[in-house]
This record gives C-alpha cells, structure tokens and sequence, in this order.
C-alpha cells in the first residue's frame, strides 16, 4: 500500500469520531449531526456552506446564514471543540481599504483560507451579477474587502492556502447568473492578489453520473506529498432537480491544474434526514476541511440541504487508497490545463 502524508500543522485537537467498520466508503458522519440546526441565531433561519480554521486554542468560523428576509449573509462563529458553535449576533460588517463600510448586497457560500498570517475569506456576491468577492482579515475584529479576482458570472472560488511558484492560486466556477446547469473547475494564478491571469482548465463534469451537470471546488485543496488533494462538489440533474455529492480528486502539487487521479465514484452523497429534506433537498456541499498531519484525519464541513451544517470524518489514506481503486483520471485531466 502506498502511503501518503499530510503537509501541515499538527491539530491533536481535530474534531474526530472513528471509523465505522464495514463501510465501503472512505467518508463517514458525525453521529450527532448536523452540529448547527435551524433558526441558531435570531434573525437567521438557517446557516449551511460554512467555512473553518483552527483559531487560538479552539476553531473559528466564516458561516453562510439566510436571514429571517431570505439574504444570506456572513456572519462570524466561534467554538471551542469545532462542533459546538457561538455566533456574533450580527452579520461581518465589510470595509474598504479606507476603512469604510463596504458591505456587498448579499454574500454566500463563504471559503476561509489562511496564508502565512492572514485570512481570507472567498464568497458569492453581486457584481452585476453573482460573482466572487475577497476579503482579508488578521484579528477577525475588521475584515477589510478587496479586488473582486474575476468579472461575473461566478459563484464558486477556492483559495489554495499556499503561493505555487510564487503565485496565490484560485479554483473557480464560471458560470452564468443563475442556478447554472453546466460548470467545470478552472485555475487562475496571481503574483498580487490583485491581478489574475495564466488561467486554465482543470477539470470538467464526467460521465460519471453523480457528477455529469457540473462540479465544483469545495474545500481548500489539502497539500500532501503525493500532491494536492481535492474534496469538491459534483452535481447531477434529476427529473426532481439536482443532486449535490462529494467528490475526491488529486491535484499536482507544482502543477495544480493537472488532475493526476480523480476518484470515478463520489465519498458522500445525500443519505441522512438533514442530507435529503430541506430548503434544497440532497444537498452535500463541501466548504472546508481541519486537517492534521501527524495522524492524516480531516474533517470535513459540509452543507446539508441548504439548511444544516455537518461533519464527516476521513483521513488522507482512505481518500487516497480509494482515488487509487477507483482512478478514471483521462487525457483531459492528465493534461497540462489548457487554454
Ligand atoms: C449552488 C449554490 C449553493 C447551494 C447549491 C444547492 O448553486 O447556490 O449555495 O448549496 O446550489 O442549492
């Protein structure tokens, strides 16, 4: 067997439940979830696609919360073991590099990454249309916005917590404004934060069913020594909507946009009460993973069915055994992005 490590921080900490036995799956639940559940905060009737970091001595959170007047906003959670959650009362409150206010008209789908000592926060918001706005924060107490990286339409970027060759790197979604029936995942490099370009192709839908209308980046790609490890989201369409799945694949590490394996089944699908009913029933949408390199174990942060956040436990040997078994990685990936 092939062995594969984590780069990264030591987290003893990890939230963590052990593995079933006798599943065929490398992902398993949390028994409690989900661990946030509807109307948390008054005001706010329900928070899914949420991010964490490991923060201090606990964890800290950027979290999608649909308020009471249906707009999702961003608000701020704090939590001591990462699954018991206190929220600010009030939703993050934006400025520019001035220091002024500067609040987008809506914000979802939040992505927190940290680079050397600062935070970044990727998400969902109107640009004439949705697009990806950024912002960055060091004390979480004033999170200053800046450039929006891409023109609409966008709805889904991911950060990788890491320069490659000097260059921050952003997994993205074009799209069009709406709920958009096709998407591939595409890489774009910036020297500045600022300016993106070198923009290439990294992966499509498949005929995999669970994934052939669209897929998307999920958590901040997980650096190991065997590359980049990358749990998105695919989507199929059904004649009762679409169904959102997790997905497993592995990035190069100095070469991101080239897929070297990609799992041909999906980790987690829509199984669970809080996976299946809801605002959006089946619905798994990955934003964030803790992860820890002394003993490979991840934990994953998902939306469940717009309306719930879970936790699913792996660690980076099953994710990667199971690419291994199950690899349909083709010229397409293998390629070096296109353009
Ligand atoms: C996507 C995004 C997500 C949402 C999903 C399912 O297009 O809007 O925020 O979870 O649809 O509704």
């Amino acid at each position: 067997m092939s062995q594969i490590h984590i780069i990264g921080q030591k987290l003893e900490n990890i939230p963590w439940q052990k593995c079933p036995e006798n599943t065929e799956f490398p992902v398993w639940r949390y028994s409690e979830n989900p661990i946030i559940r509807r109307n948390p905060i008054s005001g706010v009737s329900r928070i899914f696609n949420s991010a964490v970091q490991p923060y201090e001595n606990g964890y800290i959170g950027v979290f999608r919360a649909e308020q009471t007047d249906g707009i999702p906003y961003i608000y701020l959670g704090r939590s001591a073991d990462g699954i018991h959650w206190n929220f600010e009362k009030d939703k993050i409150r934006f400025t520019d590099e001035q220091g002024r206010e500067f609040m987008p008209r809506y914000a979802y789908d939040p992505r927190l990454v940290r680079i050397e000592d600062t935070y970044y926060i990727i998400w969902c918001q109107d640009f004439y249309g949705a697009s990806i706005g950024m912002a960055k924060t060091t004390d979480f107490r004033t999170f200053t916005r800046i450039e929006n990286p891409f023109l609409p339409f966008n709805r889904n970027a991911v950060l990788f917590p890491r320069k490659i060759n000097h260059n921050y790197i952003m997994l993205s979604r074009p799209s069009d404004s709406g709920h958009t029936p096709f998407g591939d995942i595409f890489l774009s490099e910036s020297p500045d934060l600022e300016y993106w370009g070198h923009h290439r192709h990294v992966m499509s839908k498949s005929s995999n069913w669970w994934e052939n209308l669209k897929i998307g980046g999920g958590c901040a790609p997980i650096e190991t020594d065997k590359g980049w490890l990358l749990i998105y989201h695919g989507v199929t369409g059904t004649c009762n909507g679409f169904v959102y799945s997790m997905g497993v694949a592995l990035l190069d590490k100095n070469q991101p946009s080239v897929v070297l394996k990609r799992a041909s089944r999906y980790i987690l699908t829509p199984e669970t009460w809080y996976e299946e009913r809801g605002f959006v029933p089946n619905v798994c949408f990955p934003c964030a993973a803790l992860t820890d390199s002394e003993t490979g174990r991840i934990a994953v942060y998902y939306g469940c069915a717009d309306t719930y956040v879970g936790l699913a436990f792996t660690t980076a040997q099953k994710l990667y055994d199971y690419i291994l078994k199950y690899d349909c990685a083709g010229e397409t990936e293998l390629e070096t992005g296109k353009r």
